[in-house]
């Protein structure tokens, strides 16, 4: 009973673990950042909280210049993160 205990114990550590540490870095890989943008501070080191940050991103379509663009802002307080135009 006790290994049963210790067994489910380690297990939700483990999907605790992955969820705040490795999806953040999933999701920074399908979003349009690239890694050295992430580095919000640039310490050469892309941190969980870094790649959260920049993984829970809006985009909002916009004209400058008569040239279509995209801003992409963070979710956590709507700064803007970057922009494109094409
Ligand atoms: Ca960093």
């Amino acid at each position: 009973m006790v290994r049963k205990i210790i067994m489910v114990t380690l297990a939700v550590i483990l999907i605790m673990l992955t969820w705040f540490y490795l999806v953040p870095y999933i999701r920074l890989v399908a979003s349009p950042f690239s890694w050295a943008e992430a580095d919000r501070d640039k310490s050469g080191f892309v941190s969980p909280s870094e790649a959260a940050y920049f993984a829970e991103c809006g985009r909002r379509a916009y004209t400058e210049d008569g040239k279509n663009c995209i801003e992409y802002y963070a979710l956590k307080d709507g700064l803007t993160l970057k922009k494109e135009c094409k």
